[in-house]
């Protein structure tokens, strides 16, 4: 039976990579964060119903004592370093966090696998983010990277010490350049989620408005259930490299608010309105991802449309929204 190590497991990707991992036999290992919240930090685990399947250790990408400690209990053949702080909207508010976290926790990830498990395979989330407003549309693996965030720059650190691992010390080490990939799992603060939560809530006669930022910026929006795979595949390729996993269909947040209040027979236009607050101090404007090199040498391509993933996460969020009343 083969063991992975996940960090991030308690998120949205940990969460359904958990359940692919836990399908295919694997012995899922997942790193927890002390939080004074422990009764509901698994609720996307239990949402999924395998929260009791998942082997919990305690330890913070940012501990590396903790990672080390974990890596040599539980020797993992895989290892998926999925924990970030992800949102790129607060990596403004918190830059030296987001570095420690997002960039610096994948280089301790990184040591504490190259000293106590240096035979496992080696998965990091690196992001579409780290794009920015590219040269050129739609982006793929040889396309320059142009961060604008400190999310994105954080990110960019990662990717590369995942690299230099792989190159300094001959490491299994995969990078996949994921795209936004979405789920009724998503964080309600990412605008998708929000939208699709505020759609149920105006339905329901909960609210009046739903409060939006920049509605021309262009996202390649996925379902995360085909993105944990494509984690997995890179992993079972006998070569060790990067890939970029993304739909090829890219989608202004005007045009998913359109999909999701026609979905309720509703119309954006009388409920969305512009706030400031959620305005970025730098934008990426359009992001489309050419997912052919995934497509060719892993045999992988996504599932679910983006009108079947919107129908499902505001199906998911009307259930939440009147479970929660009644
Ligand atoms: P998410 O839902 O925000 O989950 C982040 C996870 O990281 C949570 O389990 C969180 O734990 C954990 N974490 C945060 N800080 C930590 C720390 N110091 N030590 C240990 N764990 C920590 O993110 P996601 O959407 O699943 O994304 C997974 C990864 O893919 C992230 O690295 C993200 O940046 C990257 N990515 C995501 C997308 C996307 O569209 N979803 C696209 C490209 C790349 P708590 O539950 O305790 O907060
Ligand atoms: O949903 P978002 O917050 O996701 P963003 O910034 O694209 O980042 C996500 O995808 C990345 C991959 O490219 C991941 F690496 C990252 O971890 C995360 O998962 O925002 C999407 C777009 C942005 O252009 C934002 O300006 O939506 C725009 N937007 C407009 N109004 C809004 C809002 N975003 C949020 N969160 N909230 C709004 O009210």
């Amino acid at each position: 039976m083969k063991r992975a190590l996940i960090t991030g497991v308690t998120g949205q990707d940990g969460a359904y990579l958990s359940r692919f991992l836990l399908e295919k036999g694997y012995e899922v290992y997942g790193l927890l964060r002390r939080s004074s919240a422990s009764d509901v930090v698994d609720a996307k685990l239990r949402w999924l119903g395998i929260a009791q399947d998942i082997r919990f250790l305690d330890g913070n990408l940012t501990d590396l004592s903790s990672l080390l400690r974990a890596l040599r209990e539980i020797k993992p053949d895989e290892i998926y370093n999925l924990a970030a702080q992800s949102f790129v909207k607060s990596s403004w508010n918190q830059p030296l966090l987001t570095g420690l976290v997002t960039g610096l926790g994948a280089a301790n990830m990184l040591e504490a696998a190259r000293l106590e498990a240096p035979q496992a395979r080696f998965y990091q989330a690196s992001s579409s983010e780290m794009f920015g407003n590219a040269p050129q549309n739609p982006q793929s693996e040889t396309t320059p990277f142009s961060p604008r965030s400190p999310y994105a720059i954080a990110k960019l650190y990662a990717h590369w010490t995942t690299v230099n691992y792989r190159e300094s010390f001959g490491l299994h080490t995969c990078c996949g350049i994921l795209f936004n990939h979405e789920s009724p799992l998503r964080g309600i603060e990412f605008v998708t989620r929000k939208i699709t939560d505020g759609v149920a809530r105006i339905k329901l006669g909960l609210a009046k408005q739903l409060v939006l930022g920049n509605l021309d910026a262009q996202r390649d929006w996925g379902h995360a259930k085909d993105y944990v795979e494509a984690m997995w595949l890179m992993l079972q390729s006998k070569v060790p490299d990067d890939f970029v996993v993304a739909t090829g269909r890219t989608t202004s947040v005007r045009e998913f608010c359109r999909i999701a209040f026609n979905y309720v027979e509703l119309v954006p236009d009388d409920y969305v309105t512009l706030g400031e607050q959620f305005v970025r101090p730098a934008e990426v404007d359009i992001l489309l991802g050419d997912a052919s090199k995934a497509r060719d040498k892993l045999n992988w391509q996504p599932v679910v449309t983006l009108e079947n993933l919107i129908q499902e996460m505001v199906e998911a969020d009307l259930k939440r929204v009147r479970d929660a009343r009644s």
